[in-house]
């Protein structure tokens, strides 16, 4: 077998984490480095290749993170710098890098350079930020939204301009026009990449080139460029790994980014896959049917664009989505089916696999009932909004119970033990009640469980050249239940076929896909043939190679 002379990261799975959800190591209810540590070796078992590790530096926290008060510390309530580089170096050991989340459209408010920016116009650091005066009115400058609803500017009375911040108002946006601003986040990132981690994942990163005065946030004019500095600043001649999150990439555009001679990032995390399932006007608040054709399209059409050059990201959540097996599975009686087959369609794919925390031994969507049990400042901003603008709370409830943030972070699961095991304290948001049944430690024990599943299918990408570099070739892209595909390198194929359905699927296969070969996985028993007809179990999925 041809060894593959690929970069480490395309032949790695990466997993993420969100630290205050992980594991509590001291009783305060929320998740810590040191819990972390403390959770490598299950990690390593797993033989993830590297961890996205969403924020840990220091913040006020009204976005858990995503609101950084100081780039060049840790949080308390997640550790020191020091736990931060053991956490690191034991990682290391383990064969296992961090990926650190770039979080640089914006700051918290409390941060050092927007304290001294409101502090007068004259201030050094004011043109940090982005500052307008207000409309004639006395209002803000436009009607522009923040992503978390309401205006994004907010009147700074003592120096009497608004600021723009596209997130909530604890979130100002960041000035990268100038120059000195992005000198700052080069010093910053280098500062970072010398202590050993293994890469990025960048916040938002196709907001940071907007012109706001035109009115275009993503994919701005000078994003490019940016992205082009940045690479030339910091990342150029370091053998890392960086995603940027790019809501606005198509394509067509995903090459400007990770494209071969480009010098901007490894890979982007798209979400057309994500987005075409909302409501077309009311969004991700809005339950929508599961539309399997659309996603297939998507995916495919994904896989075809960046064959050639360019690479992909393959996932199904993170801490912004819901719960892959309640979203597009069936978190009830095939929930161990459909986590399986879900990864093994995932996995299989050509790019880079993500496994959100908890995903790996399928965990679910949590169903809360009262506005009081949910946590993310999106959800409660939004909750406001909608139900002064007529929308039933138990409407906007269900609403958030499918698509909201909360879902994905819930305490993991680890054990049945009180809390899931996750802390010997009280959680900082509820743990899911299901923990007693649906926990790593049952997981880990049980040979067909869904992790004995991922972490087959994290081998196989590492053994087999075929998963890394083969091409990919859909099948039956209209069929409304079955998700199918091969993929080819060096005389080899590997044929994924999948039941996305909670029924039996009887189907005639189309001459091209009919193989007979070594069953390489699969939900149900060992698959060595896809004949003429095809007779699939609810939500069955294998691969073949032949
Ligand atoms: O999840 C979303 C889709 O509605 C958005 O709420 C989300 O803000 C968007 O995906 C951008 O996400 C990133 O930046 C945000 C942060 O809150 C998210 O957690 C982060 O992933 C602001 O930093
Ligand atoms: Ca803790």
């Amino acid at each position: 077998m041809s060894k593959t002379t690929a970069p480490w990261w395309k032949s790695a799975t990466a997993y993420q984490i969100y630290p205050r959800s992980f594991c509590d190591s001291n009783g305060d209810g929320i998740g810590d480095i040191p819990g972390i540590i403390s959770k490598l070796d299950y990690l390593a078992d797993l033989e993830v290749g590297f961890i996205w590790l969403s924020p840990v530096y220091r913040s006020p926290m009204a976005d858990n993170g995503y609101d950084i008060s100081d780039y060049q510390d840790i949080a308390p309530e997640f550790g020191t710098l020091d736990d931060f580089d053991r956490l690191a170096s034991e990682a290391r050991d383990r064969g296992i890098g961090i990926v650190m989340d770039l979080v640089v459209n914006h700051t918290s408010d409390e941060h050092a350079w927007f304290v001294d920016a409101r502090s007068g116009r004259q201030a050094d650091k004011r043109d940090f930020y982005i500052w307008r005066d207000p409309a004639a009115d006395g209002g803000p400058p436009n009607d522009m939204q923040s992503f978390f609803g309401g205006p994004a500017w907010t009147l700074d009375d003592s120096t009497g301009q608004y600021y723009l911040h596209l997130f909530d108002r604890k979130q100002p946006d960041l000035n990268w026009e100038n120059p000195a601003l992005r000198a700052e986040i080069w010093s910053m990132m280098n500062w970072w990449l010398d202590r050993g981690i293994a890469g990025f994942r960048m916040d938002v990163i196709d907001l940071i080139g907007k012109d706001i005065d035109r009115g275009i946030l993503a994919d701005g004019p000078r994003l490019h460029e940016y992205l082009q500095e940045m690479h030339r600043e910091t990342l150029a001649g370091r053998d890392v790994v960086t995603v940027g999150e790019a809501w606005s990439a198509t394509p067509e555009n995903a090459l400007l980014y990770a494209g071969r001679d480009r010098s901007e990032l490894s890979m982007v995390f798209q979400f057309e896959h994500v987005s075409q399932q909302w409501d077309e006007k009311l969004g991700k608040w809005k339950p929508k049917p599961f539309d399997l054709v659309a996603l297939k399209r998507t995916l495919n059409k994904w896989q075809a664009a960046l064959a050639e050059d360019g690479w992909n990201s393959l996932f199904w959540g993170n801490h912004d989505l819901p719960r892959a097996v309640s979203k597009y599975g069936d978190d009830q009686q095939y929930r161990v089916e459909s986590a399986k087959m879900l990864a093994t369609v995932l996995h299989l794919m050509k790019g880079t696999p993500y496994i959100y925390q908890g995903e790996e031994f399928g965990m679910t969507n949590a169903v809360y009932t009262e506005i009081g049990q949910f946590r993310d400042v999106e959800t409660l901003n939004y909750y406001e909004l909608q139900v002064a603008a007529g929308i039933s709370p138990q409407d906007f409830i269900a609403g958030a119970n499918a698509n909201g943030r909360d879902n994905a972070r819930t305490p993991v699961q680890w054990s049945d033990a009180p809390q899931a095991g996750f802390s010997s304290g009280t959680p900082w948001i509820d743990v899911n009640p299901n923990y007693t049944r649906i926990n790593a430690q049952q997981a880990c024990l049980d040979p067909a469980s869904i992790h004995a599943h991922y972490r087959r299918l994290v081998q196989l990408r590492k053994e087999l050249p075929l998963i890394v570099d083969g091409d990919y070739q859909p099948w039956l892209e209209a069929h409304p239940q079955l998700f199918a595909y091969s993929r080819h390198l060096d005389g080899q194929t590997l044929s994924v076929v999948a039941n996305f359905g909670a029924t039996g699927l009887q189907l005639d296969v189309p001459p091209g896909m009919q193989v007979s070969g070594q069953a390489l996985i699969g939900n149900y028993s060992s698959r060595e043939r896809i004949g003429p007809q095809l007779s699939l179990e609810p939500y069955e999925a294998f691969a073949i190679l032949s």
